[in-house]
This record gives structure tokens, sequence and C-alpha cells, in this order.
């Protein structure tokens, strides 16, 4: 027998990027450790992928190429083979890309975060057909533009360093669910005598681990943050020399922070006076003594109507007081900003002849169902999934499947297993995992470059991604060499070694050690020298004036809530949010039977009060609606909701549900204020007992 340890990489969408140890025996892989000298990771996995050969050889693999027998969304399929497979595809794209390159949409997100099987080849190949771009939207460009107005980039404070802060602020995140490392060094920071205050609208399992927990309601966190801001200036609980250094727009920042008193702050935000002022306190009293105050947010706050500006007002935060002089002080929404990646050589746009339209995948509901015109452009006839479940995780579902359900529409799905998506294709092609391909990873939540290795051979038929587009290329005629290049050759351009950065980055060395991390400095914004036009934290934001917003921070409340919406309210009077479950990855791994029985079945999380006014008692079934569709869940009576709002914790398969559907069927395509992002938490719904 021969045993051998492969070092891999975890590829979920999760901040943590963990460094995995895989052992092979006889060519199959028994065990998935986290690597114990990967400082991060430190030897821990999440329960999700610590059971990661469960799921890669789960019985319900994909392991051979499929076509449709049955009709759209039954999800009957026969086997065929790839020749025939990709000859029939590259026949279906063909004559579309010769008359309306544009009709052909690629549709996929971070099923796996690998440079390599993410965007490269597929790019190259849509690039060369000049199909439809996709506007990658759905996670979290909201945040990431507000925070890039304000500092210039998706840079912040080392998750190394977060053991060290006395206060740390867990702003929209329930790291024990989603960022689990992020969470040991928060417990080690309480342990050293920090402390950690979590503002969520509910009461997670991570706010129910923090000292403090504000309950606020969803979508008010701009208004938050003004208040604090409000507070800081009126006791002058700031860092003078930084603002006067390193910021620009504090006098006119004062004005507007002056409207925000704690108690119309407290009305907004639906909290009491005392909790805003006491923040602010805190917050201001810890750093004007010289104490590194540190800000966690993660997405949870950007999936409203205001979700850039509840992000960009927060970012403020650490400038006003000077939290940026430590390391272990500012703020952190994403590390993803410090890699020096080379996109361009991944994907080559220089294969475009012209730009093409881009189509937004958060409104993908409405864009299959749109007719050609002159403004949208034509019909979209086919689209290609990879590293996606849009049947499932987009919003306004019921539109979703009713595009995906048109009989005209050319549909393949590259995939692992039969997701509700799988239901609609035409060709349903079956990919490798983490386990049996090679990839290269960024992060965002650590600072280290990832290389990932092959631990076995494909399952069955299955190949990878980049193979799967290297392929198509043949079929569909493609010459240029890039479409030889291999997964390695892939890997090798993913960084540039010239950037000081990613200095001595060399891949086959990667390979070998797993990781390394990048050459950036311990407190990035100590002295300035912020990436933003002025090269300050921009409190006042010239471009934002230019981007048609307000170049202050501000406060947008949610499209649906009771305050800003009364009429609405009236027929749907409870806010819904819809956060990821722990035993889940967004909708990865509901199909595996360990972590779907961990979960149970689909909740609805209802306040006591809430439950008892609609004659709803513990356990029983209710029906979630309003005017975009609904779905059925077990209520769950519990005061983690807070009164007026309902938790469904995501992302279910539809198919698995009771009815199903999923929460989704009641979210709407409507974008947040900046980055085109959806507004799944910005949500209004009635409930009500389903008849047994
Ligand atoms: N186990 C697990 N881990 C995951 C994922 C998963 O599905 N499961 N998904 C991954 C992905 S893709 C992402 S983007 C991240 C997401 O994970 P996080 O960044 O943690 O974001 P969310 O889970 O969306 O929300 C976190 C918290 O924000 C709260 N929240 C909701 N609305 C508001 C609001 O308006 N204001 C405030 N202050 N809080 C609010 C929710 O109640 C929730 O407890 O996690 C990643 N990690
Ligand atoms: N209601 C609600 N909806 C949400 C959210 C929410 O909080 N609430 N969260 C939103 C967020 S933050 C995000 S990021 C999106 C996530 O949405 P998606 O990015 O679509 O994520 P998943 O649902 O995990 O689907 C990824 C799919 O990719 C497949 N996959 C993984 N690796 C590979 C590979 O190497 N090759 C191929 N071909 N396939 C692969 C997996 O099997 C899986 O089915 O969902 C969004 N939707
Ligand atoms: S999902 Fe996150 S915490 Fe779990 S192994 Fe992957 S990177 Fe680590
Ligand atoms: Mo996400």
């Amino acid at each position: 027998m021969t045993t051998t340890q492969v070092r891999a990489v975890c590829p979920h969408d999760c901040p943590d990027t963990c460094a995995l140890l895989v052992t092979v025996e006889n060519g199959v892989a028994t065990a998935v450790k986290g690597d114990p000298d990967h400082p991060t990771t430190a030897g821990v996995l999440c329960t999700k992928v610590s059971r990661y050969t469960e799921r890669t050889y789960h019985a319900e693999r994909l392991l051979h190429p499929l076509r449709r027998v049955g009709k759209k969304g039954e999800g009957k399929f026969e086997r065929i083979s790839w020749d025939e497979a990709i000859a029939t595809i590259a026949a279906r794209l063909k004559p579309i890309a010769e008359r309306a390159p544009e009709a052909i949409l690629p549709y996929s997100y971070c099923g796996t975060m690998g440079l390599v099987q993410g965007e490269s080849m597929s790019s190259r190949f849509f690039n060369q057909i000049g199909a439809s771009l996709l506007d990658r939207t759905i996670c979290a460009t909201a945040g990431f533009t507000g925070y890039k107005y304000t500092i210039g980039g998706s840079i912040g404070v080392d998750m190394e360093q977060f053991q060290n802060a006395k206060l740390i602020l867990i702003w929209g995140g329930n790291p024990i669910a989603s960022n689990l490392h992020f969470w040991t060094r928060a417990q080690e920071a309480k342990r050293n005598g920090a402390k950690l205050i979590a503002i969520d609208p509910y009461r997670s399992l991570t706010a129910e681990k923090c000292h403090q927990h504000i309950a606020l309601l969803p979508g008010t966190d701009a208004a938050l943050a003004l208040g604090l801001m409000h507070v800081l200036i009126a006791e002058d609980l700031l860092d003078h020399d930084y603002i006067a250094n390193h910021t620009l727009g504090f006098e006119q920042l004062k004005q507007r922070a002056a409207e925000w008193t704690p108690e119309r702050t407290a009305d907004t935000c639906g909290i009491s006076v005392a909790e805003v002022v006491d923040l602010a306190r805190l917050y201001g009293g810890l750093a004007k003594a010289g104490e590194p105050v540190a800000i966690r947010t993660n997405y949870g706050v950007q999936r409203v109507r205001g979700g850039g500006m509840s992000v960009r007002n927060m970012a403020c935060l650490p400038a006003l007081v000077g939290a940026w002089r430590h390391a272990a002080g500012g703020i952190q929404l994403s590390s993803g900003g410090s890699f020096p990646t080379q996109k361009a050589a991944l994907q080559r746009p220089d294969l475009l002849k012209k730009i093409p339209r881009t189509i937004n995948m958060t409104t993908i509901g409405d864009d299959l169902l749109r007719p050609s015109s002159p403004s949208f452009g034509p019909e979209v006839e086919a689209v290609i999934v990879y590293n996606a479940n849009p049947l499932a995780i987009a919003p306004d579902s019921a539109k979703v499947m009713a595009g995906f359900a048109r009989e005209d529409l050319f549909t393949v799905v590259l995939e692992h297993f039969q997701t509700d998506t799988v239901d609609y294709a035409d060709i349903v092609l079956p990919a490798t995992t983490q386990l049996e391909h090679v990839d290269a990873h960024t992060s965002y939540g650590h600072l280290y470059m990832m290389a990932n290795n092959a631990a076995i051979a494909p399952m069955g038929e299955a190949k990878a991604n980049t193979e799967i587009f290297r392929l198509l290329a043949a079929a569909m005629g493609f010459d240029d060499p890039c479409f030889k290049d291999s997964d390695d050759q892939l890997a090798a351009v993913a960084f540039n070694p010239q950037d000081a950065r990613a200095i001595h980055f060399d891949w086959e060395a990667l390979k070998l050690k797993g990781w390394q991390k990048l050459n950036v400095p311990d407190a990035p914004f100590a002295h300035g020298g912020f990436p933003t036009p002025s090269g300050k934290c921009e409190f006042y934001s010239a471009q934002m004036l230019a981007d048609g917003l307000d170049p202050l921070p501000a406060y947008l409340p949610p499209y649906e809530s009771v305050a800003s919406n009364p009429e609405l309210a009236a027929r749907y009077p409870l806010a819904m949010i819809s956060p990821p479950a722990r035993n889940f990855l967004n909708s990865t791994f509901v199909n595996v039977k360990s972590l779907r029985s961990a979960e149970g079945e689909p909740h609805l999380d209802i306040h006591p009060g809430d439950a008892a006014s609609r004659g709803i008692a513990d356990g029983e079934m209710v029906r979630i609606f309003n005017d975009r569709g609904s779905f059925v869940a077990k209520a769950r009576v519990t005061d983690k909701a807070r009164a007026g709002l309902v938790v469904g914790l995501s992302v279910w398969w539809k198919k698995l549900g009771r009815d199903g559907k999923n929460a989704n069927e009641v979210t709407s395509q409507r974008l947040t204020d900046m980055g085109r992002a959806p507004t799944f938490y910005d949500t209004l719904v009635q409930v009500e007992r389903v008849a047994a």
C-alpha cells in the first residue's frame, strides 16, 4: 500500500481559504485535514470540509456527460459520450456565435474560488466568441464599491492581527459559520481582555457568544455609523493629527454627522440611545487611550438598498479615531485587493474584437425573459453555467425558473451534482472537484498565495472546467495557441512576480510549499497612503459625486421596510433575511446527508410575539409569502429573531425543501445603491400557518 500526503486548498467561497493536507492511499483520498503549519488554518477545518471525501465520493456525483430527455426542469437525462456532448454544444453555439455572439451568456460564480478553474480558460473561450460579459455582482460588489470610494481598495487589517485588538466590532458577519478562523483570533483577543460586540439584527451563533449584541433593524447600518460619527465628533473622541494628515473632507463630514443625533440614529435603527452613545464612547475612548480597535465587517450589511453606503460609512470610522496606527486596528472587509493577480494574462480580454454588452448575474431572472430590443440587444439564446447554481441562489426565483424553462434556450451546465440548475440543462458535463484538479488561489480573508495539487485521478469521466473549455474551443475551431495552455501554465501566470508583494513567486515552488505570504506591511495605513485618488481616506468623495452619488456618508433606507414603505408593510409587515446556514456553503453541501441532517430542514426563525399574533406554534409549518412568491418552512419560535424580523437560514436546494422552493422565491431583483448588487436582505413578507 502507498500512502501520500498532498498539499491542497479549500476551494470554497469562504474568506478562510484553508490549507489542506489530503491523505491518499492507493489512489483513494481517505482523509482531508487542515494543515497544522499554515498560520491561519492552524490544523483546523470547518465541519463541511472535514467531510470533503464524503462529497467527493458521493454516490450521486455526475460521472458522465448527459443529454436531456424529459421536459426542462424534470431532471431526466440519458448518458452520452464526451465526443457527442462537445460536438452537440459546438453545433448549437457556432451559428449563434456567427449571427449574434452576445446571445451567448456565461453564468458562473465562486463554486470554486480557484484562479484556474474559475475565470481563465472559460473567459478566453467567451472572449473569443464575443459572448455577453457577465457582471459578477451576486455577493460583494456593493460593499467593495463603498469601501473603494473611501479606502481605495479591498485592503485592511491582516486577519493574523485581530487577537491583539482590545475591541472588535463584528458588524454584519457571523464568523462562527462563515469565517471560522477569524473567530479563533477573536476568541484569543477575548482571552487577552478584548470586548467583542456583534451588530446584527439576528442573534446569530456568533452574536450569542459576544459580550454585547446590538440588534438593529436590517439595512440601517449606515445610520448607525453616522450616529457613531456624531458622538465621536461631539465628544472629541478623535485623532486630529490623523484626520489632518490622512483624510479628506472632515469639515463637510462634521456637518453631515451633526444631523445624526443619537436620538435620530436610535429611532432609525430601532435600538436605544444608550446603545449608540455607549458604543461610540467605547470605540473612541479606547482609541484615544492608544488601544487597537478593529472592525470586522462581512457581507450581511450589504444586501440591502443602501448596502454600499453602509460599508462606506463604517470604513470612515477607523480614520476618525486613528485606529489605523495599529496593526490590529482599522477595518477588514476583504483582503482580496492585496493580491497582485494577473487577470488579463489568465482571461485574455485582448481576444475580444469589440466590447460586448454586459448582463448582470443578479437580474438573470428578468434578463432570460427579455426579448431582443435595441436597448438590450439580442435575446439570450444559450447559457453556459459553471461554478454556480442560479436556480437556487439568484433572487426572484420564479422568474429565474421561467427563464431557464424556455424551450428555445440552449443550456449547458458543468457540475458535480444534479443541482436545481442541472434539472434545466440540455447538456450536462461532469466536472472535477478540488481533489481532482490543479489550481492557484488568492484569499479574501488572509494574505497567502496558495497552491492546490491534484490528489486523485478524476472520478468517472469528469473533466476539469479548463479541459472542458479547451475541448469546446477546439470544436469551435479556435486556433489561438492560448487555448492549448495547460493548467500548470495557467497557474504560473496567476501572480505577477515583478510586483513586490509577490516577490519570488514561482508556481513550481509554490506547489511544493503550498503557500507564500504576500510581502505587505503589517499596518497598511499607519502612515496614510490610501490607494484613493487623493491618497487619503475620503470622507468626501469627488468620484462618488461624478458617479451620481452623495459624496458624503449618507443613509438610504431599505426599499422594503415598515418605516420606508408603510403601504407594502401593511400587507407584508415582517422583514426577512436569509443568511448562510453553518453546515452549507451557499447551496453547496445541501446534498451531503450528514450536513443536511445537521441543519434538519428549512426553518423560519420568528419572534414569539410575531408567532403568537399569527397563531403559530413552535415546530408548525408556515408559508412565507409576498407578491413575488412563497415557500414553506418549519417555524422556530425564538427571540433570536428580533420582533418584526424573520430569518430563514439558507441556501437550500429547492428540490430538497418542503415544497420544492426556497427563500429566493420572495427575494427581489432590485439592486443596491452602488455595485449593481442584490438586495437579498431587503425583503418584506407575511407569514401564515399552513393547515396540517
Ligand atoms: N458556513 C458557511 N460559510 C460561508 C457561506 C455559507 O453559505 N455557509 N457563504 C460564504 C459567502 S459566499 C459569503 S458572501 C459569506 C457570507 O457570510 P457573512 O459575511 O457572515 O454574511 P451573512 O452571513 O450574509 O450575514 C452575516 C450576518 O449578518 C446579519 N445581517 C443580515 N442583515 C443585516 C443588516 O442589515 N445589518 C447587519 N449589521 N447585519 C445583518 C445576518 O443576520 C448574519 O448573522 O460567508 C461565506 N462563508
Ligand atoms: N437567499 C439568499 N440567496 C443567496 C445568498 C444569501 O445569503 N441568501 N448568498 C448569495 C451569495 S453571498 C453568493 S456568493 C451566492 C453563491 O452562489 P453560487 O456561487 O452559485 O454558489 P453555490 O450555490 O455554492 O453553487 C456553486 C456550484 O458550483 C459547483 N462547483 C464547485 N466547484 C466546481 C468546479 O470546479 N467546476 C464546476 N463546473 N462546478 C463546480 C458546486 O457543485 C455548486 O453547485 O449565493 C447568493 N444567494
Ligand atoms: S469552507 Fe472555509 S473554514 Fe471550511 S475548510 Fe473551507 S476555507 Fe476553511
Ligand atoms: Mo457570497
